[in-house]
């Protein structure tokens, strides 16, 4: 294998900060060039600061590292989206063309883009939505994110970029915090069982929705671009599973741990959001062109998400 040096814009976001680690671990940490706005304190290796809307600015850092695969992980998420959706629009647009034009330029090998359910509307099958559904997003994001596959696709078969999608479900983690989306809930939740406090929930309890355990969500990454090239056949985005549940069976399941654990119900704008959001996911096209297969169901989420947690603010690893 060729030697390997990686860009990651949007390094210190929720996915990004685990995805770095993973990256150096199989890269080695002087090829993995993480990048965002402002660093992550925890953050070890090789930083830069880039505002991937700045053309010039990814350009001198792909020249700066010989760069040879990026992964474009800097966005606007959905519910953030919603409060400014045009200047939304206009940052999700343009860092995905200048990460696609840097890399036609320089000839990027590989390029990820996460895509997420958001590309979905109200008009699919919301149990095992399919894969070649029709898109009508909601939001802002997920227009933006319709159109980024698509971008995406229109690279390979323009220019032979090599261009690889995921559609994200919700992302847990107990690494970072997710910012700004509809599925936040899911990992705020936690949080606060583990100091011992009341959570107030912005989806009713039965709002059920797609997630993935980060552990999950990093392997399918990580697999997906190193399959051969030849076994990728979906050039937009490929759906992936990993588990579905609603707030009230999190609930329960944190409760089995936590027995004074307190759940209310205040839904606000989110839930619009999540109604309009698939209630599970077909992923059989990544099943069959890379052998796609989740681990964590919502038990095993739970007890790794409780038992880190408490380890982290237990040794002050995390503000209270
Ligand atoms: C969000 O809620 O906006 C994200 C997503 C599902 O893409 N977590």
């Amino acid at each position: 294998m060729d030697k390997e040096i990686i860009l990651i814009t949007g390094s210190s976001g929720q996915l990004g900060t685990v995805l770095a680690e993973k990256l150096q671990e199989k890269y080695g940490v002087k090829n993995i060039i993480a990048t965002d706005l402002r660093v992550n304190p925890t953050f070890n290796g090789v930083f830069e600061t880039l505002d991937v809307t700045d053309f010039d600015a990814i350009e001198a850092i792909v020249l700066k590292y010989k760069i040879t695969q990026i992964y474009h992980l800097a966005a606007i998420l959905s519910a953030n989206g919603e409060k400014h959706p045009l200047s939304t629009w206009d940052l999700n647009m343009k860092t995905l063309f200048n990460v696609l034009e840097v890399s036609r330029i320089h000839k990027i090998s590989k390029v990820f883009f996460p895509s997420s359910i958001a590309v979905f509307g109200n008009n699919v099958e919301r149990l095992n939505t399919p894969q070649s559904s029709n898109l009508t997003p909601s939001t802002v994001y997920g227009i933006s994110k319709a159109a980024g596959e698509n971008w995406g696709k229109y690279y390979f078969d323009k220019y032979g970029l090599d261009v690889r999608s995921l559609r994200y479900p919700g992302v847990i983690g107990y690494q970072s915090l997710p910012g700004g989306g509809t599925t936040d809930y899911a990992v705020d939740i936690f949080h606060k069982a583990v100091k011992n406090e009341n959570y107030e929930c912005f989806l009713n309890a039965d709002t059920t929705l797609p997630m993935i355990y980060m552990d999950d969500a990093i392997r399918a990454t990580l697999e997906l671009m190193e399959a051969p090239k030849d076994k990728i056949t979906v050039r937009t985005s490929y759906n992936i599973s990993g588990l579905s549940f609603n707030p009230n069976q999190l609930e329960t399941c944190i409760k089995e741990n936590y027995t004074d654990f307190k759940v209310t119900y205040s839904p606000d704008f989110r839930q619009g959001i999540a109604n309009s959001w698939p209630m599970s996911i077909d992923d059989l096209e990544a099943r069959k062109d890379w052998q796609w297969k989740p681990k964590f169901d919502i038990k095993s989420l739970t007890k790794v998400m409780l038992k880190n947690l408490e380890l982290k603010y237990n040794n002050n690893l995390i503000n209270s």
